[in-house]
Protein backbone atom coordinates (compact mmCIF):
# COMPACT_ATOMS: atom_id res chain seq x y z
CA UNK A 1 0.00 0.00 0.00
CA UNK A 2 1.14 3.26 -0.72
CA UNK A 3 -0.26 6.78 1.00
CA UNK A 4 -0.74 9.31 -1.99
CA UNK A 5 -1.47 12.57 -2.24
CA UNK A 6 -1.55 15.37 -5.75
CA UNK A 7 -0.21 18.74 -5.04
CA UNK A 8 1.59 21.58 -6.83
CA UNK A 9 5.41 21.61 -6.24
CA UNK A 10 7.25 25.30 -6.26
CA UNK A 11 10.44 26.36 -8.13
CA UNK A 12 13.03 27.34 -5.92
CA UNK A 13 12.36 31.18 -5.79
CA UNK A 14 9.08 30.59 -4.16
CA UNK A 15 11.06 28.21 -1.58
CA UNK A 16 13.42 30.54 -0.67
CA UNK A 17 10.28 33.08 0.13
CA UNK A 18 8.88 30.82 1.84
CA UNK A 19 11.29 29.66 3.68
CA UNK A 20 12.39 33.40 4.96
CA UNK A 21 8.81 33.01 6.92
CA UNK A 22 9.76 30.27 9.12
CA UNK A 23 11.05 32.04 11.96
CA UNK A 24 9.13 33.67 14.50
CA UNK A 25 6.67 31.62 16.27
CA UNK A 26 7.73 29.39 19.60
CA UNK A 27 7.43 25.97 18.97
CA UNK A 28 7.04 26.02 15.70
CA UNK A 29 7.47 22.69 13.65
CA UNK A 30 8.47 24.13 10.53
CA UNK A 31 8.59 22.27 7.30
CA UNK A 32 11.30 21.49 5.61
CA UNK A 33 11.83 23.49 2.74
CA UNK A 34 11.90 20.44 0.32
CA UNK A 35 8.94 19.45 1.13
CA UNK A 36 6.57 22.69 0.98
CA UNK A 37 3.57 22.02 -1.73
CA UNK A 38 0.13 23.49 -2.31
CA UNK A 39 -2.29 19.98 -1.92
CA UNK A 40 -4.96 19.72 -4.40
CA UNK A 41 -6.00 16.32 -3.46
CA UNK A 42 -5.37 14.20 -0.57
CA UNK A 43 -5.99 10.45 -1.69
CA UNK A 44 -4.77 8.26 1.07
CA UNK A 45 -3.77 4.15 1.19
CA UNK A 46 -3.74 2.63 -1.76
CA UNK A 47 -3.26 -0.84 -3.61
CA UNK A 48 -0.55 -0.43 -6.56
CA UNK A 49 -3.33 -1.24 -9.14
CA UNK A 50 -5.86 1.75 -7.74
CA UNK A 51 -2.00 3.63 -7.66
CA UNK A 52 -1.67 3.28 -11.94
CA UNK A 53 -5.89 3.90 -12.10
CA UNK A 54 -5.05 7.02 -10.38
CA UNK A 55 -2.23 8.08 -12.25
CA UNK A 56 -3.71 7.02 -15.73
CA UNK A 57 -6.54 9.43 -14.77
CA UNK A 58 -4.65 12.31 -14.27
CA UNK A 59 -2.51 12.00 -16.99
CA UNK A 60 -5.60 12.67 -19.12
CA UNK A 61 -5.91 16.30 -17.34
CA UNK A 62 -5.10 18.87 -19.98
CA UNK A 63 -5.73 22.99 -19.91
CA UNK A 64 -3.30 25.82 -20.60
CA UNK A 65 -0.55 27.02 -18.09
CA UNK A 66 -1.52 29.70 -15.37
CA UNK A 67 -0.07 32.29 -13.05
CA UNK A 68 -0.17 32.15 -9.40
CA UNK A 69 0.50 34.37 -6.50
CA UNK A 70 0.90 33.19 -2.93
CA UNK A 71 -0.61 35.46 -0.40
CA UNK A 72 -0.78 36.49 3.31
CA UNK A 73 -0.42 33.72 6.03
CA UNK A 74 -3.06 32.21 8.31
CA UNK A 75 -3.83 29.17 10.50
CA UNK A 76 -6.53 26.29 10.62
CA UNK A 77 -7.73 25.05 13.86
CA UNK A 78 -9.42 26.88 16.74
CA UNK A 79 -8.83 30.56 16.87
CA UNK A 80 -7.04 29.66 20.61
CA UNK A 81 -5.82 26.69 19.27
CA UNK A 82 -4.13 26.99 15.60
CA UNK A 83 -3.04 23.29 14.72
CA UNK A 84 -0.98 24.78 11.47
CA UNK A 85 0.21 28.06 10.34
CA UNK A 86 0.11 28.70 5.97
CA UNK A 87 0.61 30.98 3.60
CA UNK A 88 -2.30 31.41 1.54
CA UNK A 89 -2.90 32.15 -2.48
CA UNK A 90 -4.59 35.10 -4.26
CA UNK A 91 -7.75 34.15 -5.43
CA UNK A 92 -7.23 32.56 -8.63
CA UNK A 93 -9.93 30.51 -10.94
CA UNK A 94 -7.67 29.00 -12.83
CA UNK A 95 -6.13 26.99 -10.00
CA UNK A 96 -9.92 26.09 -8.72
CA UNK A 97 -10.34 24.36 -12.50
CA UNK A 98 -7.54 22.33 -12.18
CA UNK A 99 -8.70 21.18 -8.65
CA UNK A 100 -11.56 20.02 -10.11
CA UNK A 101 -9.94 18.44 -12.59
CA UNK A 102 -7.92 16.78 -9.94
CA UNK A 103 -10.75 15.57 -7.96
CA UNK A 104 -13.00 14.60 -10.76
CA UNK A 105 -9.92 12.38 -12.14
CA UNK A 106 -9.47 10.88 -8.45
CA UNK A 107 -12.83 10.18 -8.16
CA UNK A 108 -13.52 8.31 -11.64
CA UNK A 109 -10.80 6.05 -10.31
CA UNK A 110 -13.04 4.69 -7.52
CA UNK A 111 -11.58 6.93 -4.32
CA UNK A 112 -13.95 8.58 -2.25
CA UNK A 113 -14.80 11.77 -1.95
CA UNK A 114 -13.16 14.46 0.36
CA UNK A 115 -15.70 16.53 1.81
CA UNK A 116 -13.80 19.38 2.61
CA UNK A 117 -14.19 22.36 0.72
CA UNK A 118 -10.80 23.20 -1.54
CA UNK A 119 -8.92 25.92 0.69
CA UNK A 120 -5.58 26.62 -1.16
CA UNK A 121 -2.92 26.84 1.10
CA UNK A 122 0.72 25.98 1.55
CA UNK A 123 2.10 24.66 5.49
CA UNK A 124 4.86 26.40 6.76
CA UNK A 125 4.19 24.93 10.26
CA UNK A 126 2.60 22.67 12.18
CA UNK A 127 1.67 24.12 15.88
CA UNK A 128 1.31 22.65 19.49
CA UNK A 129 0.66 24.73 21.64
CA UNK A 130 2.19 27.79 20.65
CA UNK A 131 1.64 30.80 22.34
CA UNK A 132 -1.95 32.46 20.81
CA UNK A 133 0.03 36.53 21.69
CA UNK A 134 3.29 34.88 19.11
CA UNK A 135 0.58 33.51 16.87
CA UNK A 136 -0.97 36.81 16.36
CA UNK A 137 1.94 38.71 16.38
CA UNK A 138 3.06 36.77 13.43
CA UNK A 139 -0.33 36.66 11.62
CA UNK A 140 0.20 40.43 11.73
CA UNK A 141 3.15 40.91 10.48
CA UNK A 142 2.86 38.71 7.30
CA UNK A 143 -0.69 39.78 6.53
CA UNK A 144 0.70 41.60 3.39
CA UNK A 145 3.12 38.52 2.59
CA UNK A 146 3.16 38.62 -1.74
CA UNK A 147 5.55 35.46 -3.07
CA UNK A 148 6.57 35.92 -6.30
CA UNK A 149 4.79 35.08 -9.22
CA UNK A 150 4.46 31.74 -10.23
CA UNK A 151 3.97 30.14 -13.89
CA UNK A 152 1.97 26.55 -12.72
CA UNK A 153 2.01 24.33 -15.73
CA UNK A 154 2.61 20.71 -14.11
CA UNK A 155 1.20 19.42 -11.04
CA UNK A 156 2.36 16.20 -8.95
CA UNK A 157 1.28 12.98 -7.41
CA UNK A 158 3.31 12.65 -4.28
CA UNK A 159 3.54 9.54 -2.02
CA UNK A 160 3.84 10.36 1.98
CA UNK A 161 5.88 8.46 4.26
CA UNK A 162 4.98 8.65 7.66
CA UNK A 163 7.99 8.57 9.96
CA UNK A 164 9.06 9.09 13.74
CA UNK A 165 10.32 12.48 12.62
CA UNK A 166 7.29 13.65 10.47
CA UNK A 167 5.94 12.97 6.89
CA UNK A 168 8.28 12.55 3.95
CA UNK A 169 7.04 13.93 0.51
CA UNK A 170 8.25 11.67 -2.21
CA UNK A 171 7.49 12.96 -6.23
CA UNK A 172 6.32 10.14 -7.72
CA UNK A 173 5.30 11.61 -10.90
CA UNK A 174 4.61 14.55 -12.57
CA UNK A 175 2.39 16.02 -14.93
CA UNK A 176 2.01 18.29 -17.18
CA UNK A 177 -1.09 20.47 -17.88
CA UNK A 178 -0.42 20.32 -21.69
CA UNK A 179 -1.00 16.46 -21.39
CA UNK A 180 2.66 14.61 -21.46
CA UNK A 181 4.68 13.64 -18.20
CA UNK A 182 7.30 15.29 -16.88
CA UNK A 183 10.72 13.37 -16.68
CA UNK A 184 11.72 14.48 -13.33
CA UNK A 185 9.36 11.94 -11.49
CA UNK A 186 11.88 10.66 -8.75
CA UNK A 187 11.53 7.02 -9.37
CA UNK A 188 9.29 4.84 -11.13
CA UNK A 189 7.43 3.52 -7.86
CA UNK A 190 4.14 2.78 -10.10
CA UNK A 191 6.05 -0.08 -12.28
CA UNK A 192 7.43 -1.61 -9.14
CA UNK A 193 4.13 -1.40 -7.20
CA UNK A 194 1.84 -2.32 -10.00
CA UNK A 195 4.17 -5.52 -11.02
CA UNK A 196 4.45 -6.62 -7.21
CA UNK A 197 -0.02 -6.28 -7.09
CA UNK A 198 0.01 -8.44 -10.34
CA UNK A 199 2.27 -11.01 -8.80
CA UNK A 200 0.34 -11.23 -5.76
CA UNK A 201 -3.04 -11.51 -7.71
CA UNK A 202 -2.35 -12.52 -11.17
CA UNK A 203 -3.51 -16.04 -10.53
CA UNK A 204 -6.93 -14.16 -8.56
CA UNK A 205 -7.18 -12.70 -11.73
CA UNK A 206 -6.95 -15.38 -13.76
CA UNK A 207 -9.46 -17.34 -11.54
CA UNK A 208 -11.99 -14.57 -12.17
CA UNK A 209 -11.34 -14.05 -15.84
CA UNK A 210 -12.33 -17.87 -15.95
CA UNK A 211 -14.95 -17.36 -13.68
CA UNK A 212 -16.48 -14.97 -16.37
CA UNK A 213 -15.93 -17.20 -19.44
CA UNK A 214 -13.17 -14.01 -20.52
CA UNK A 215 -10.58 -15.62 -22.87
O1 LIG B 1 -0.99 20.20 2.36
P1 LIG B 1 -1.15 20.10 3.82
O2 LIG B 1 0.16 20.09 4.57
O3 LIG B 1 -2.13 21.07 4.41
O4 LIG B 1 -2.35 17.36 6.30
C1 LIG B 1 -1.97 16.61 5.17
C2 LIG B 1 -1.22 17.45 4.17
O5 LIG B 1 -1.86 18.70 4.10
C3 LIG B 1 -3.20 16.24 4.37
O6 LIG B 1 -2.70 15.95 3.08
C4 LIG B 1 -1.50 16.71 2.87
C5 LIG B 1 -0.41 15.75 2.47
O7 LIG B 1 -0.26 14.76 3.45
N1 LIG B 1 -3.90 15.08 4.91
C6 LIG B 1 -3.38 14.08 5.65
N2 LIG B 1 -4.35 13.19 5.98
C7 LIG B 1 -5.50 13.65 5.41
C8 LIG B 1 -6.83 13.18 5.37
N3 LIG B 1 -7.20 12.04 5.97
C9 LIG B 1 -5.21 14.85 4.72
N4 LIG B 1 -6.13 15.55 4.05
C10 LIG B 1 -7.41 15.04 4.06
N5 LIG B 1 -7.74 13.90 4.68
Amino acid sequence: MIRLFVALSFPDEIRQSLAALCAGVPGARWVNPDQFHLTLRFIGEVDGRTARTVSDALSTIIMPDFDLELFSVGTFGDRRKANSLWVGVRPNAALNRLQEKVDNAVLRSGIAPDRRKFAPHVTLARLNNAPFDRIGAYLSHHALYAGPRTRCDRFTLYSSFLSSSGAIYTPEQVYRLDGGLAEDAEHDWMADEAEAWDQDHGDWDKAEAAAYGAE
